[in-house]
């Protein structure tokens, strides 16, 4: 298999709002960034992906863009940018950026121009149709809730948002609209950065008809449309368009954000030979404890069905393309509170989940705090609420559904996006070291416990155990390269695997319950010796791998001969 750095990297999401504020206003920024780059370097990291630091006016806590060029006026300035990217590549680390071209902001000078009149030269930039008898153009119900139209009684037509109102869809038919992205992004590519994330790219491409959904799939009067908008006619076409013109001119590495893609559709993508990328994030994993798709449906996860999704996309894209692995990142629950258990085992779990993941083939990325076993957070009032997702769902719900708040709390404790955006932990002085001023967002009131600091100093701590993690990818080529095979196909509380690279092999055993289930190697399994490679709790090395009692969310890995 071909080698890449970028198969051998271990990424670290910064969601800089909420990392570390340098100058006390209360918002994250670069300087309090570049304060914590050591931190990253210790940990082991080798690659730094940025959310969103551009200009905008924080709809959408920058995923709604209002200038590509500029950086965004609390984080810093463009100086400071150009300093944190000295120091990240002279700390031998390397930076992604975020690229969020299916959308700008509405108060991107684009779109100022664009809505000014039918002729104005930037019209064409966006998506605008008449109203149908009297009603937006089609009945697609929007990421954030309500309809993906707005009327702008200016020109008196309707623009795309497949998701807030202040986020605009750019047209991608219009070659100026792709030649406009193509420049910006050779422009960042030209300031030394290592390669992107693209947001929701494969819904860029739209069925220009805009059809009505005619039979319901959900409640309400908007409707889920995406089969009109997910890898959209032209999608393949504009990505060999942008390798052709931008991606195939660097050694970067990029990975697309993919909503509803599935493992034959991602090959599509990713193939290393005439793909475009060189990974997705896919949300199958995210939709297991959820009933419908309907993220806020919760239903417990069960451990088959994980078998079944992380194995299909492990196999189905063995010797072909690359898999990323990421349990957590700005848009997802904690990990520990939603797969882990965060109360009795919560080192314990957050250390199973980061050995599981890590030990697949693929990129491994880690958000911000999961290094520390962050945890969901219940805010007292939906007034502390800041992501537009969830006050969209909760409007839609209480005013257009007549559901009871009571009823829709906990679908937010478990679901919310901004409970992994409450600031980092950082140690156990006011405002968990974040800020000295009031934060944007609520810290979770247990940083005293959980913190960087704490972490750091306890060679116990997950932060320690993730750098053992990290560091064992850096010298066994079998964690990167090695196949995956699932076995024990049908156990529901222990998911086991193995990795195998010539003679060598790792068996990798999790408990994912507070059960002490027993663990039994299949007949036959052909192994000559045995070691510990690394485990979450002590193990008696002695122990005969053939059968033993996993403890509570248990996980041990032995390299095999
Ligand atoms: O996310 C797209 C996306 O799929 C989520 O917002 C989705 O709505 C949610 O996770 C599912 O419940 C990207 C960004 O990661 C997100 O932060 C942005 O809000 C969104 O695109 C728009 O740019
Ligand atoms: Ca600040």
């Amino acid at each position: 298999m071909e080698k890449k750095w970028w198969k051998e990297s271990v990424v670290y999401q910064i969601y800089p709002r909420s990392f570390k504020d340098s100058n006390g206003d209360g918002i994250g920024d670069i300087n309090g960034i570049i304060e914590k780059l050591d931190y990253l370097k210790e940990l082991g990291i080798d690659v730094i992906w940025m959310s969103p630091m551009y200009e905008s006016p924080n709809d959408d806590n920058g995923y709604d863009i209002s200038d590509y060029q500029k950086i965004m006026d609390e984080f810093g300035t463009m100086e400071d940018y150009e300093r944190m990217v000295a120091e990240i590549h002279k700390r031998g680390m390397k930076i992604v950026m975020d690229l969020v071209v299916n959308h700008t902001s509405d108060e991107h000078n684009w779109f100022v121009e664009s809505r000014k009149s039918k002729d104005n030269p930037y019209r064409d930039y966006y998506i605008w149709r008449p109203g149908k008898d009297g009603k937006e153009p089609s009945n697609w119900q929007s990421y954030f809730s309500g309809s993906t139209w707005e009327y702008d009684k200016t020109t008196d037509e309707y623009y795309l948002h497949l998701f807030s109102k202040k986020q605009p869809d750019l047209n991608w038919e219009n070659p100026k609209v792709r030649q406009e992205v193509y420049d910006m992004m050779t422009w960042w590519l030209e300031k030394d950065i290592d390669g992107f994330r693209m947001d929701m790219i494969n819904v860029i491409s739209k069925n220009k008809d805009f059809p009505d959904i005619t039979r319901k799939n959900r409640e309400g009067n908007y409707q889920w449309a995406s089969k009109h908008f997910v890898n959209g006619p032209k999608i393949h076409e504009y990505l060999q368009e942008m390798k052709e013109k931008v991606l195939s001119n660097y050694d970067i590495m990029t990975v697309g954000e993919m909503q509803e893609i599935i493992p034959e559709e991602a090959v599509k993508y990713v193939n290393s030979e005439d793909g475009t990328l060189n990974m997705v994030f896919h949300f199958q994993h995210m939709r297991i404890d959820a009933r419908n798709g309907n993220k806020w449906d919760l239903k417990p996860f069960d451990l088959i069905e994980l078998k079944e999704v992380m194995t299909t996309w492990q196999k189905e894209l063995e010797g072909k393309g690359w898999n990323s692995l990421y349990l957590s990142n700005h848009d997802q629950a904690r990990p520990v509170s939603r797969f882990g258990n965060d109360k009795e085992y919560r080192i314990e779990s957050a250390k199973m989940l980061g050995t599981w993941l890590h030990m697949m083939q693929g990129t491994p990325y880690v958000y911000q705090g999961e290094e520390l076993g962050m945890t969901n957070v219940k805010f007292p009032s939906i007034e502390d609420y800041h992501c537009r997702e969830t006050l969209g769902m909760y409007e839609d719900a209480t005013k257009n559904l007549g559901k009871d708040p009571e009823e829709i709390m906990p679908s937010i404790y478990a679901k919310s996006r901004d409970n992994a955006r409450t600031p980092m932990q950082w140690d156990d002085s006011e405002n968990a070291g974040f800020t000295e001023g009031t934060p944007w967002i609520m810290v979770n009131p247990n940083y005293k416990e959980i913190n960087a600091k704490q972490a750091v100093n306890d060679p116990n701590s997950i932060f320690n155990y993730y750098r053992k993690l990290i560091r064992l990818r850096k010298d066994n080529p079998i964690i990167v390269y090695g196949t995956y095979d699932l076995i024990l196909k049908d156990d529901e509380k222990i998911y086991a695997y193995t990795r195998t690279l010539g003679n060598e092999k790792l068996l990798v055993v999790a408990n994912f319950t507070s059960e002490k289930p027993i663990f039994k190697l299949p007949e036959g399994f052909p192994y000559k010796s045995y070691q510990l490679f690394i485990a979450n709790y002590d193990v008696d090395e002695g122990e005969s791998i053939e059968s033993f009692v996993l403890k509570p969310y248990e996980v041990r890995v032995y390299k095999l001969d």
